[in-house]
């Protein structure tokens, strides 16, 4: 399977994030795609940078004064201060309900919050390149599945399901399975499902195909009533006018253990194949991992491996995208039970 990197990923590299009031270590960080590609080239990956520029694919799902804000953020950061070179931004004040979002504020920690759903997604000098890369990638994916390919895999971060038309939030800033299916689309697939298994609700990508028919979002996910993204990711979210039926949110309770998540997974699969689509987007979270630092399910390797063989089956043309997924050491071997799971059956 063709495995695409994000040469540029390791320059998003934020020191901390906020944790119950604290200030801690970055969960997401450039050691996990450092693990996943040392174990997949280790098992006979063939590893290629990007080819293929996401630019057009990222104009279609992303509005285009948050494009120009996070292109040109660092810069604006630093001209308030070169001695911000050391310093995070964080936003401080968000646009809830009855405040203003179409008039862009000229103070640049107000526009941080008008474009971030939380404060847990912090910024760095390399976030930009390192986001545009892995949505390179992402479309790279997407032109090897149109090139004929059964499959590929985006060894990429930062992560991407959480980040909406316009905003950045869990730790992505673009939406690389968004992208991935865009880029699809653009190249002659009529439909796509995007599937997705991360730990968190994927609320980014079901906001930017929530009112279309001809992507399918479909989501396993920890219930949005205790676990983060919090605010989307319920059962009675089935899309809006065109693409009305076409967004399935299967939420489960965290503690969650591995035969009632695969059986929603079943559920999962069964509504992808209904769709009859052209191509499948995964959207790979591995922190449904037991030793996962922040998720809550219970799976193992061998579930991995049940996951690849199960996708497999659905028969279609498969771009797989890394998502979530924190305890780094053992990213990669769940990440390789993934794929042998796939390319064995
Ligand atoms: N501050 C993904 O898995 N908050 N994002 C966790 C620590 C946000 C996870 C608590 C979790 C976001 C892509
Ligand atoms: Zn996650």
């Amino acid at each position: 399977m063709r495995i695409f990197t994000n040469p540029d990923q390791s320059g998003h590299n934020p020191r901390d994030e906020f944790y119950r009031g604290q200030r801690v270590p970055c969960f997401e960080n450039p050691t996990r795609a450092d693990h996943v590609l040392q174990a997949l080239s280790a098992a006979g990956g063939a590893v290629a940078v990007p080819t293929h520029d996401s630019a057009a694919a990222l104009a279609q799902v992303h509005a285009p004064r948050y494009l120009a804000f996070l292109q040109d953020a660092w810069r604006q950061w630093l001209a308030l201060d070169a001695a911000n070179a050391n310093v995070q931004p964080f936003p401080s004040v968000w646009p809830v309900r009855t405040l203003r979002s179409d008039v862009e504020p000229a103070n640049f920690i107000a526009r941080l919050g008008l474009y971030s759903m939380d404060n847990g997604t912090p910024l760095a000098a390399g976030t930009w390149a390192a986001a545009k890369g892995g949505a390179d990638a992402a479309a790279s994916a997407a032109q090897a599945l149109l090139a004929g390919e059964r499959a590929a895999f985006c060894a990429t971060r930062p992560p991407g399901h959480h980040a909406g038309p316009d905003f950045m939030g869990g730790y992505c800033f673009l939406n690389n399975a968004a992208v991935a299916a865009q880029a699809l689309r653009l190249g002659g697939a009529q439909r796509v499902a995007v599937l997705d298994v991360d730990y968190h609700h994927g609320n980014g990508t079901q906001a930017i195909f929530y009112d279309r028919a001809d992507v399918l979002f479909v989501s396993l996910h920890g219930d949005p009533l205790t676990e983060y993204p919090f605010y989307l990711g319920h059962a009675n979210e089935t899309g809006a006018g065109e693409g009305a039926g076409f967004n399935l949110n299967l939420p489960l309770p965290a503690g969650t253990g591995a035969a009632a998540w695969l059986d929603a997974l079943e559920v999962a699969c069964q509504c992808v194949a209904a769709h009859r689509a052209d191509a499948l987007v995964v959207s790979l979270g591995l922190d449904t991992f037991g030793g996962d630092p922040i998720g809550g399910f219970g799976l193992q390797q061998g579930e991995f491996a049940r996951l690849g063989a199960r996708l497999r089956r659905l028969g279609l043309p498969t771009a797989f995208v890394l998502e979530g997924g924190y305890a780094s050491a053992e990213l990669g071997h769940n990440a390789c039970h993934v794929l042998e799971g796939f390319e064995a059956a």
